[in-house]
């Protein structure tokens, strides 16, 4: 059997991760209050707690999305007929796979998964390559954050953003993204983007407070990413996982809580740090949308709503983008 080509692009030559984790904690642990990005969750152990999180019974996101996915694949290729599908974010790319073999069917011949663990993209890639025969992959190691220009171009190509992770962005990291992504786009190209809708509140804290606990050992695992990494002595056992829906911004916010006051020390961000009894760490926003809310962002960052993909009970959302005319 011959394989396509793959191709591995490492654009974070220059940066060790762990400069940016030390740069994230002196900024987010100094101020007050204290907060850290939710991209540290995610070491191996965290990774597999976020695969568990996926299958937990409260957590109704993942297969949601994969249902609709499902269901629409067949229509999104048929709208924007891609070249290439460029995921950012990929990951495994496990719901991605609806969209290549739809595609395959169609003119799709290029896979640009792109994302922060090279790791991970050279499994994905391997496997993508060994499954689709014929599917050339272009594998781009960055952060979406910052190196999305730095998508290679293999003709038409829908760009996809999944698992509602667009939701941990604030306001101004969101409309800069979408901004970044606007500029990938040419006439005939699209954006399809996975959002977490605005529910019942009792179901989002649910989906964020599991009842087995697993959502608060994934919470905790970035204490762990601290110690191991920085040398630090966080007490993980001392903080309280704590999830709570903030309705006038729409969003869940994931802290931890100090169950008593406590003093830290960090060693590789030369750093001692003090909680008092009580005092709350965050480290995660989850931001949730309405039709409305998304159209009014997609438009001031010269995106169309071209379509709106849910399930029956409005729980998720896919939304297809184009570039707006201007
Ligand atoms: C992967 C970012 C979509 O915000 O729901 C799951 C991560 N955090 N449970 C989310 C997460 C807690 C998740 N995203």
């Amino acid at each position: 059997m011959t394989l396509a080509p793959i191709t591995i692009a490492i654009h974070t030559f220059g940066r060790e991760l762990r400069d940016d984790l030390v740069r994230d904690v002196r900024a987010g642990l100094r101020g007050s209050p204290k907060s850290l990005p939710p991209r540290w969750f995610y070491d191996e152990h965290g990774s597999e707690l976020f695969e568990a999180i996926t299958r937990l019974p409260e957590y109704y996101q993942t297969r949601t999305e994969t249902a609709i996915l499902a269901d629409a694949a067949g229509d999104l290729i048929a709208r924007v007929r891609p070249e290439a599908l460029v995921e950012l974010g990929a990951g495994s790319a496990a719901k991605t796979r609806l969209l290549i073999e739809a595609g395959l069917r169609d003119r799709l011949s290029c896979f640009v998964p792109f994302d922060i663990s090279e790791a991970f993209l050279q499994q994905t890639a391997r496997r993508l390559a060994a499954d689709f025969p014929g599917l050339a992959i272009y594998a781009v190691v960055g952060d979406f954050a910052m190196h999305v220009d730095r998508v290679p171009r293999h003709g038409r190509q829908l760009v996809v953003f999944l698992g509602g992770t667009i939701g941990n962005f604030d306001d101004r990291q969101r409309r800069e993204f979408l901004r970044r992504v606007r500029q990938l786009l040419q006439p005939g190209d699209a954006f399809l983007l996975g959002v977490d809708l605005v529910k019942d509140e009792a179901e989002l804290v649910a989906a964020y407070d599991d009842a087995s606990g697993v959502t608060a050992q994934f919470n905790r695992n970035v204490l762990r990413v601290l110690n191991r990494e920085l040398g630090a002595d966080f007490d993980v056992d001392a903080f309280e996982h704590v999830a709570v829906y903030n309705a006038e911004r729409s969003r869940i916010e994931m802290h931890l809580r100090a169950r008593a006051g406590q003093r830290v020390t960090i060693p590789l961000a030369e750093m001692v740090v003090e909680f008092a009894a009580g005092e709350s760490l965050l480290t995660e926003i989850s931001v949730k949308f309405t039709r409305d809310s998304l159209e009014r962002e997609m438009e001031a960052g010269g995106l169309r709503l071209a379509g709106w993909h849910s399930d029956p009970r409005e729980r998720f959302a896919l939304c297809l983008c184009e570039p707006a005319m201007d």
